[in-house]
């Protein structure tokens, strides 16, 4: 088998210190001279040179100018007689490749015609043999030449150096990078482009210059782009001293691009979908979305490029710290604390909807994993997201102010190098020499070495003749795969105690170590209301059972916003297991009782609340999250009671909806700022539950409204939105708005996308979107080789539509295992993403469980499977 294991790393026995590469960019074949400086590392026993290749023809291979024996061995070009000695020697390789035959967007590729490379994690193998390694760095010199019609924009990283003609129409540029980099972080683009171009002055007088490229229709929409990345680079020098260390900082757009975006050195690459964006186009998540990711890669040029990682089980050193950063910097940008709190919200949310099933799943690793077979596949939410909470943390346990001295002190020890996680834990806490961070640091790191989400029980006691009250926190963590038994980790708790009246008694931070410790609060008057885990920190699943009367009172009066939500949620789970697990109960039976009912108009109507607030506690937990706290699921059981409670909600409510839709629908001019977008999101909530109880009622008006506020609106958030309202509440409006919405945006594909994905990800009503999905596919603007596509799509179906996708017949997973291999001879990385949409299936209720476990088998059973594919079948069927 071809695991790779963390306790096998030794450094490489060669480095690289000098790479020349020049181009003759040809979209069906492209030729590239790779000359190197190497020399070996003294620090290694004498060894064959071994590089890596992947789908490149080898023309020719010099060592010092002079032809050399070579031969191949699984995918690597072997050089064994190679000068002795330390001294540096040139290694010259030619080798040809073709671009636009690479569906795989990894390595150097073709898109609308304009060439784009994608080297993280293993990509630059696929341009030229090379130590493809991220602690191999070196510093590069790019020659590109191309046709000079075809090909107008020629770009790399670094500095462009030298540009002309040549005499055969074609042109060039040589760009130079002033940095040492691994690999991975190399990037070239050829093409049709133009730039909006911002000069600025840093803090500290230095003139950049800084390039948002798209194709020639879309500059109306890089605007936002452009702002949030003047944003991030005001940010990081004022947040952490970091400045901008290049000339010259470009963003290029590509429509086909298998992730989110890539930080290469000097020349990011996107997905248009993080970087194209107007009011027309675009929803606020949209906008949102934009900010976080372009200052995402703009922070990984000191988090990621500037350190980087020793090797790829490292991943987390510059993933989780760049979340950590880019969550923070979106923070900021929000303003006041209430906004602050609504992504903190948004935020855990995607932590406890993704990454907790991952850790109690096949897939479950450690943030920094021990083994892989396909790095690819550890892109994950433990790596990323997870990662950023143990950042936090460790913020949390040296302060703000010394958590800007840890980073101080990492960059000074480590700029220019390739290191672990275990140095970054180390420079946080050598900073802060007090802090629990530095006694506790063996301890802390159990995040970084084990799986798992932990659990804390909490259970109070308060007696009266004392007026003492103890509150008891033990913490357990369940097995995973190779890690039967866990130690105690360190969980930072933020700790409230409020009185029945719900006036604050107490607040402080608590850092559990112990399996078990009882805190003792003396001097009570009477039994108080434990507000546990504020502001969510620590990435764990708390256990306590909270009364209703408890719930009630941290939703009308906690001082921290995460844990009055929390609240909110919490009533909502309850009823729902309840409903779930009341045999015989048919989801249009269920009652929401009048107390819940009533805490939920309080919200809604509560003048001192935020719009973005109360969209967020009137949103009711999603299917998956509910799913995880069952032991056996029904997907369509929980589809169905969680339809009943928002439809019970939504006429309940009714009143309340039509004020907050009529208070908080008109916003003025389009701005995407936290206020404006929070009015805008619970205007769409509202609406949507005006539809769905007119459903309920018959009642034509609200669908009516729907439909002129879909036609009317001035901008994409508003338009869309009530487009979902009337596809949501299955109204028949809902076909002819589609048609509409198609029409109009029928020439923008990041629209599009958002046009299949609505009805992809529809509830499910009898069966019917499994029949829809397929008619999708048939669609003139559906492709499979577009990762956008097939993701708005396929994804939509089958990883974010339980109702539809988990049916009693299995032909959701039929489906599934059909477009798992479809895709796996397309592009690998984005089969793989689909195949995990089955991740959980030993927790799933008969018929469901033995069809999804045939079907993954059937994946399993095809021989010609990718690595990325076979890694998790195998670990599903373990
Ligand atoms: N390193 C990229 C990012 O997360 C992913 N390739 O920014
Ligand atoms: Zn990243």
């Amino acid at each position: 088998n071809n695991v790779i294991y963390r306790a096998d790393y030794q450094e490489p026995a060669f480095w690289i210190d000098t790479v020349d590469l020049c181009f003759d960019l040809d979209p069906a074949k492209t030729r590239v001279l790779n000359r190197m400086k190497l020399r070996r590392n003294p620090d290694v026993m004498p060894q064959p040179l071994r590089l890596d290749g992947e789908e490149l023809n080898l023309a020719r291979v010099l060592v010092n100018g002079q032809g050399t024996s070579f031969k191949m061995e699984n995918n690597q070009l072997v050089l064994e007689n190679l000068p002795d000695g330390f001294e540096p020697f040139d290694l010259e390789i030619f080798t040809t490749c073709a671009p636009a035959k690479n569906t795989k967007l990894s390595g150097l590729y073709v898109s609308n015609d304009s060439f784009f490379t994608q080297c993280e994690a293993e990509g630059f193998r696929r341009i030229t043999y090379f130590l493809d390694r991220p602690d191999v760095m070196a510093s590069y010199t790019v020659l590109l030449r191309a046709d000079k019609k075809a090909y107008p924009v020629l770009l790399s990283n670094g500095n462009l150096v030298e540009q002309g003609d040549m005499d055969d129409g074609r042109h060039f540029a040589k760009w130079v990078d002033p940095f040492r980099k691994p690999s991975y972080l190399f990037a070239l683009v050829a093409g049709q482009l133009v730039a909006r171009e911002q000069r600025i002055k840093s803090r500290a007088g230095n003139e950049h210059l800084l390039q948002v490229y798209v194709r020639p229709g879309d500059l109306d929409k890089t605007e936002h782009a452009m702002n949030s990345l003047m944003a991030s680079v005001a940010w990081d020098e004022a947040r952490f001293g970091l400045t901008l260390d290049l000339e010259r900082f470009m963003i290029v757009a590509t429509s086909d691009f298998n992730m989110g975006a890539m930080e290469n050195k000097g020349l990011n690459i996107f997905n248009t979908k993080y970087v194209l964006a107007s009011q027309a186009t675009a929803t606020d998540t949209d906008f949102g979305n934009i900010e976080s990711v372009v200052g995402h890669e703009y922070f990984h040029n000191w988090t990621g490029n500037r350190i980087t990682c020793r090797d790829w089980f490292q991943l987390s050193l510059k993933e989780g710290l760049t979340v950590f950063r880019d969550q923070e910097f979106s923070m900021d940008l929000a303003g006041e604390a209430s906004a602050r709190a609504v992504k903190r919200i948004e935020d855990v949310r995607v932590l406890r909807t993704a990454q907790f099933p991952e850790d109690a799943g096949p897939m479950a690793h450690p943030v920094r994993p021990d083994q892989y077979m396909e790095i690819n596949n550890f892109y994950t939410v433990t790596v990323y997201e997870k990662g950023a909470e143990v950042v936090r943390m460790m913020q949390t346990l040296v302060g703000r102010d010394g958590f800007a001295s840890g980073m101080k002190l990492y960059f000074e020890r480590h700029d220019g190098h390739a290191v672990t996680c275990d140095d970054f834990a180390q420079a946080i806490a050598d900073a802060n020499p007090e802090s629990k961070l530095a006694q506790l640091l063996p301890q802390f790191k159990r995040w970084y070495s084990q799986a798992g989400t932990p659990r804390v029980k909490a259970v109070g006691h308060y007696d009266a003749a004392s007026g003492i009250y103890n509150l008891t926190l033990t913490q357990s963590c369940p097995p995973t795969a190779g890690q039967e038994v866990k130690e105690p980790f360190v969980i930072p708790i933020g700790l409230g105690l409020l009185g029945a009246d719900g006036a604050e008694l107490s607040h402080g931070m608590h850092v559990l170590t112990e399996a078990t410790e009882t805190l003792t609060f003396p001097g009570l008057q009477a039994a108080p209301v434990p507000s546990i885990l504020r502001g969510f920190s620590a990435p764990v699943i708390l256990e306590y059972d909270y009364t209703d009367a408890e719930l009630l009172t941290l939703l009308a009066h906690d001082t921290d916003p995460f844990n009055r939500w929390e609240a909110g949620q919490r009533l909502a789970v309850n009823r729902a297991l309840g409903y779930i697990g009341q045999d015989g109960l048919a989801a249009g039976d269920i009652r929401l009782d009048a107390p819940y009912i009533e805490a939920m108009r309080t919200v809604l109507r509560d003048p001192k609340l935020d719009a973005a607030f109360k969209e967020l506690a009137l949103t009711l937990p999603a299917e998956t999250y509910l799913g995880e706290q069952l032991d056996v699921v029904d997907p369509q059981r929980i589809h169905a009671v969680r339809e009943a409670m928002r439809e019970q909600l939504a006429g309940a409510l009714y009143d309340d909806w039509q004020w907050a839709f009529e208070t908080h629908k008109e916003n003025g001019a389009y701005t995407p700022d936290s206020v404006s977008s929070g009015r805008r999101a619970l205007t769409g909530l509202a609406l949507t539950n005006l539809c769905l109880a007119a459903r309920a009622s018959g009642d034509a008006v609200w669908p009516g409204k729907a439909l002129q506020r879909f036609k009317d609106a001035s901008n994409m958030t508003d338009r869309f939105n009530a487009l979902a309202a009337l596809v949501t509440s299955g109204h028949e409006l809902a076909g002819q708005a589609l048609q509409r919405f198609h029409a109009m945006f029928k020439d923008e594909a990041l629209v599009l996308d958002k046009w299949f994905a609505l009805q992809a990800g529809a509830p499910d009503r009898g069966g019917n979107v499994l029949p829809a999905v397929k008619q999708l596919m048939k669609h003139p603007d559906f492709s499979l080789r577009n990762p956008n596509r097939a993701r708005s799509v396929i994804f939509s179906y089958c990883s974010a539509n339980p109702g539809g996708f988990h049916r009693h017949d299995a032909a959701g997973y039929v489906f599934w295992s059909e477009r798992v291999i479809e895709l796996d001879s397309i592009n690998p990385q984005v089969a793989a993403r689909l195949a995990r949409a089955l991740d959980r299936w030993k927790k799933l209720a008969e018929p469901m469980r033995g069809a999804a476990r045939e079907a993954i088998a059937r994946v399993a059973a095809k021989p010609d499977l990718s690595n990325d594919v076979r890694e998790v079948v195998t670990r599903a069927l373990a």
